[in-house]
């Protein structure tokens, strides 16, 4: 246990002012204080830090690589000082300073290296591997803008740059000492070296200097810190006069441009693959940069390279890094002078490759032209392990040309990823057991009976020392209260909770928490979007990525029924509800962008309608984050999971819901299927087709939309609506794509090819028994309760416990100081 000493760590605080800004603590802006105050922190975390990486050196303890494009961490100081068993401390000495922690808090930029759920995933990951005490490194992209920030002007999504690192940022450590070259372009030649061996040399290239930050990740009291190791790109040998004497100013100044490009931004594409090149070059950046540092620091103290993957293996977080396959190979016959067969074998026992989407969309497949320009030498690497794959499918199925279309990794002028992470991998996981399942007999079948033994499910987690014990202070403590800390380590405690579950007082007491969380946010939507919620009303919230397939658009659609009826029917039965959306649309989805000004339309709209009597309201949150996530999910009563079947591979957000006692209305879809199991049908609202269903519909046919407008009154006239002006009178054309897309089929794209529809009648009836549910407040607590008591399969801690004894094979680490 680290002891720190109140007045050594005030002192720090104060010295940090003095230093970095020649500022007494009363002189000083908030944002100073945060500067001064995480560099107090840091020196907490830095000793741990050194004496964790001491214990994996003397242990030579396996160590995983998680490599992400995108890590979407969320601010960092809170989380510390929850984590460091100083916590006690460090929280009274910053009150003694009198300062407010909370506003300090918020002066941290919101590190949002990553887009939605992928990125989430890895964050909650490294928090749970330091935690576990497993050997680990996060290894990604130091992006200089991570995710955009939204700004809603007149209802329409408007992209701001995020300039994270503006006031520089305090966790980081530039570790120059750790600097590679990353080669790009040129051509391979055969060179004859001093021995007169053959060599591949890679000539006439660019390259840049890749140069690592290291960020700490703190286990929760257990003196464990590990790295997100991020990488920057600097120009190498920035003009230096050799250059100019061979005239070759211009590469000079190409060399630099591309430094200066490589990380310069997160692609905003959620699900949605782009084909850009400066991607992809990114991607073999920072795989590069990562496995050869690997291997060299593996090198420094073992002397065969052939049994790295006894101390090291690469997870690959999606196809995003699956160069690493090729990357190994070159590095491994280029630089150590293996053979193919044996740099194979080491490979494909080294790298591990997790699916995270069946969006067909979202597949990447490199341009054989671009790929081979920009990277030669893993280019042909590429190849080989496409010709030998393509023998090995021969011999299996000899004469059958069909697995060959389906199965190759060059195929078609392109490099299929996904198929060279599969090929190139001992493990290959879904995220859900239902995507587990889809992958095996349907997107990856032929990968399935051919490599039955690689595939494996690992249902995702979600870290409760997040979001629970920093997200929703009342409730954590209330937990704590009943049934002691146990399920801040071990959330599967948490299942104690259930006996309370029925007590009168209990349910009580859990429904105030809520109600003051709802305040909270009640008053947060007050001062952003001045629109007054009924903290009594129900929360019904949605808060995720835009996207059709997560549809949205179903529950505008609903809400505009709702509205019809009240209308319609002022007297009717209503319990008050708040729609609450959060969501980014990718900055070129123009139909996302659509649904969000529909969204805020209908918003303008109902909640100005007098004659409602305020029993809707629509709220969108501007630029929903991960620390805006923490206190909605805090305040939410209804958790909307409505993606089509079969096309969310897990959903995350669900899980976060359920942990804050939210109860679940959605599809038998990704991980819900396993929420509702644990949790029981009759404590969430389930609805829809089934996945096999969607399925049958996609390869059959069968499914016309336009039977439920011809049939359906009250469908046919909200459809109207989105194409009179209803919600848009200043310009009656604005949501005619949405309406065509539920109606018109569109080139290879089918009319309502979500299914919103048709699954339109099954969500209202769901949302009805909402409404009845929420009426009977006691039942509803001991419902909501229960979600809490059965959240505990769903903590990241044990995605990783399984990650770790399952495919990694890792050993855990003690850390005495
Ligand atoms: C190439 C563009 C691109 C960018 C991001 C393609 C695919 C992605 C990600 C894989 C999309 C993503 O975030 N998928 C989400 O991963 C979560 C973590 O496993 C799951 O919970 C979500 O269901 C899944 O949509």
């Amino acid at each position: 246990m680290i002891q720190i000493k109140k007045e050594e760590f005030k002192k720090n605080i104060t010295d940090y002012l003095k230093v970095l800004y020649r500022k007494e603590a009363e002189e000083a802006t908030q944002q100073q204080l945060f500067q001064a105050v995480s560099y107090a922190v840091k020196d907490i975390v830095v000793d741990q830090w050194m004496a964790t990486h001491k214990e994996y050196e003397k242990q030579d303890a396996k160590t995983v690589y998680y490599l992400s494009m995108e890590f979407l961490m969320g601010r960092a100081l809170g989380n510390m000082i929850i984590n460091l068993s100083a916590n006690k401390v460090i929280k009274e000495s910053i009150a003694e300073l009198g300062l407010d922690l909370n506003v300090i808090e918020d002066q941290e930029p919101d590190p949002a290296l990553g887009n939605g759920g992928l990125g989430r995933l890895a964050a909650c990951f490294l928090d749970s591997l330091s935690t576990l005490g497993y050997p680990a490194y996060g290894c990604g992209i130091r992006y200089k803008y991570g995710m955009f920030k939204q700004k809603i002007k007149n209802g329409f999504q408007l992209e701001v740059p995020d300039d994270w690192l503006r006031d520089g940022y305090p966790f980081e450590i530039k570790r120059s000492e750790y600097a590679v070259e990353v080669k790009f372009g040129g051509y391979v030649a055969i060179r004859k070296d001093e021995k007169g061996k053959d060599r591949f040399i890679q000539e006439n290239y660019q390259s840049v200097r890749a140069v690592p930050y290291d960020l700490p990740i703190v286990g929760y009291n257990n003196n464990v810190v590990n790295t997100l190791r991020i990488w920057d790109a600097e120009a190498i040998d920035t003009f230096n006069l050799d250059s100019f004497d061979k005239g070759d100013y211009q590469k000079a100044v190409e060399q630099q441009n591309l430094a200066r490009t490589i990380c310069e931004v997160l692609y905003p594409n959620d699900n949605h693959y782009a084909g850009k090149e400066l991607r992809l070059k990114q991607q073999y950046f920072f795989v590069s940069a990562s496995i050869q540092r690997a291997v060299t620091k593996y090198m420094e103290n073992h002397d065969d390279i052939r049994n790295l993957y006894e101390k090291v293996t690469f997870q690959l977080n999606d196809t995003h890094p699956t160069v690493t396959v090729a990357e190994l190979m070159r590095i491994l016959m280029d630089d150590y002078d293996l053979e193919w067969n044996e740099a194979w074998d080491i490979t494909t026992k080294t790298c591990a490759y997790t699916n995270h989407t069946i969006m067909s969309e979202a597949l990447e497949k490199w341009p054989l032209e671009l790929f081979s320009r920009l990277l030669p030498r893993i280019y042909q690497i590429v190849e080989e392990i496409n010709r030998r794959f393509i023998i090995e499918i021969q011999e299996c199925y000899p004469g059958n040309y069909k697995k060959i279309e389906k199965m190759a990794v060059v195929y078609d002028g392109q490099v299929k990823m996904a198929h060279l992470a599969i090929v190139g991998s001992y493990s290959v996981n879904g995220v859900a057991r239902l995507h587990t399942e889809i992958l095996k007999h349907q997107e990856l079948k032929d990968f399935y009976e051919h490599f039955p033994e690689k595939f494996n499910n690992k249902t995702n987690g979600i870290t409760q020392r997040r979001f629970l014990l920093h997200g929703n202070p009342l409730l954590a403590d209330w937990v704590t209260q009943k049934i002691g800390d146990e399920w801040i380590t071990n959330l599967s405690a948490i299942d104690e909770l259930s006996i309370y579950a029925d007590d009168e007082k209990c349910q009580k007491e859990f429904m105030n928490i809520k109600y003051q969380n709802k305040l909270r946010l009640a008053e947060f939507i007050k001062e952003k979007n001045g629109i007054e919620v009924n903290p009594r009303s129900i929360f019904d919230v949605q808060v995720k990525r835009l996207h059709e397939y997560k549809r949205q658009l179903l529950n505008i659609l609903h809400v505009m029924h709702l509205y019809n009826q009240l209308k319609t029917n002022p007297g009717m039965e209503f319990y008050p509800r708040t729609f609450i959306f959060g969501a980014k649309a990718s900055a070129g989805y123009r139909r996302a962008k659509a649904i969000i000004k529909l969204i805020t339309s209908v918003a303008d709209v109902v909640n100005n309608d007098k004659s409602i009597d305020d029993k809707i309201k629509v709220v969108f949150i501007e630029d929903y984050n991960v620390s805006k996530a923490e206190m909605i999910f805090a305040a939410s009563d209804v958790s909307e999971q409505i993606s089509t079947a079969s096309k969310e591979a897990s959903g995350t957000g669900n899980m976060k819901f359920m942990l804050n006692g939210a109860l679940t209305l959605g599809t038998l879809d990704g991980a819900n299927v396993e929420i509702v199991e644990e949790v029981g049908e009759e404590n969430a609202f389930i609805f829809g087709l089934t996945s096999d269903e969607v399925i049958h519909f996609e390869q059959n046919g069968g499914y016309n939309p336009k039977e439920h407008y011809n049939i359906d009154h009250d469908i046919r006239n909200i459809l109207t609506q989105l194409i009179n002006g209803y919600y848009s009178p200043e310009n009656p054309e604005l949501f005619r794509e949405i309406y065509n897309s539920l109606l018109e089929q569109n080139g290879g794209e089918r009319a309502d090819q979500y299914f919103i529809l048709k699954d339109f009648r099954s969500y209202e009836a769901a949302q009805k028994r909402v409404e009845e549910a929420y009426k009977d407040s006691t039942g509803w607590a001991k419902s909501a309760i229960l979600n809490v008591a059965k959240s505990g399969k769903f903590s990241s801690d044990r995605t990783i416990e399984e990650y770790a004894t399952e495919i990694w094979k890792l050993d855990k680490v003690k850390v005495e100081l």
